[in-house]
């Protein structure tokens, strides 16, 4: 995929060397962009990252965040990809599909007089178990797009600040909109952290899927999927390597800048190989990112 490839190279021909709170060292950039037509095909990056096991796990990580479901009992039968961030019980601290599905709507005490909230006979609201309201934001999307399908209000917002604050992982890709032009139904992403190599492979295939799901239910074309990721990093090492990045980096980015063709790649890369030192051993967190 032409985007994906730009991207990569203008993270790491433009990025900036930034250190951040998970120890490997990062080249990053900010508010990167692009755009993928869904009616060209589907945009299953061909590298080694969407093999089998991961298309799987992210086939069933979006049914598990389609279900609403508030833990990971279900899920870690069929991947093991949100685990490492989830207790024994299978709780998490932060859900997506909870916030897409049952958002929490402020208890009657808590909401003031004058503001609007619709009450438990509303359509999208649910009346948990114990009495708490959520509000469904993917079914409002959906019946919404059936009803005034050039509404400009479509979103689904995975953000809450007070949990985001004290969560081990706040929501990356946190903020959707769905956008119908004539018969196609566009989706444009917002993600706050993007790992180039590794997590925004699988974002594109998680959104594009969804987008082909939604059009499909409400009767559009799949139109386009835009993304805008705001810090968009590629990992480079902890250590000697991330420092190696660090004091190479002007080298780096200028020898990217002259690169023309696929040969001129395979040199910088034989290169960065050579010159480069080896990657620290035992980055369990890379393994753990879905
Ligand atoms: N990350 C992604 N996509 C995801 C996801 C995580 O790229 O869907 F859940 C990466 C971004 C970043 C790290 O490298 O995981 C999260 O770290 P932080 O919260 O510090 O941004």
């Amino acid at each position: 995929m032409r985007q994906y490839l730009e991207l990569v190279d203008t993270v790491l021909s433009e990025g900036t060397y930034k250190p951040n709170r998970t120890g490997v060292d990062t080249i990053s950039s900010f508010s990167e962009h692009y755009e993928v037509d869904l009616q060209d095909g589907y945009p299953l990056l061909t590298t080694k990252q969407m093999d089998g096991y991961r298309w799987n796990s992210m086939l069933h990580e979006v049914c598990w965040y389609l279900s609403g479901e508030e833990h990971i009992r279900d899920l870690r039968e069929e991947t093991k990809i949100w685990d490492a961030w989830a207790d024994d019980e299978g709780r998490l601290d932060t859900a997506y599909g909870r916030f897409w599905r049952r958002f929490p709507i402020p208890e009657d005490d808590a909401q003031l007089e004058g503001e609007s909230w619709p009450d438990e006979t509303h359509q999208w609201v649910t009346e948990e178990a114990d009495g708490r309201r959520t509000f469904d934001q993917l079914q409002y999307v959906i019946d919404t797009l059936s009803d005034s399908p050039n509404s400009r209000r479509l979103v689904v917002n995975a953000w809450h600040p007070a949990n985001a604050a004290v969560s081990t992982l706040p929501p990356c890709h946190y903020s959707f909109v769905f956008n119908a032009q004539g018969d196609r139904l566009n989706c444009h992403l917002t993600q706050r952290s993007g790992d180039t190599a590794l997590g925004i492979p699988f974002n594109i295939a998680a959104y594009a899927l969804l987008t082909k799901v939604i059009a499909q239910q409400t009767g559009f074309k799949p139109g386009t999927f835009a993304h805008t990721v705001v810090d968009t990093h590629v990992y480079c090492g902890r250590g000697d390597r991330g420092e190696w990045y660090a004091d190479n980096l002007e080298t780096l980015q200028s020898r990217l800048n002259d690169v023309e063709d696929r040969e001129d790649y395979l040199e910088v890369k034989s290169w960065l190989e050579s010159a480069a030192p080896d990657e620290a051993e035992g980055d369990e967190r890379l393994d753990h990112v879905p």
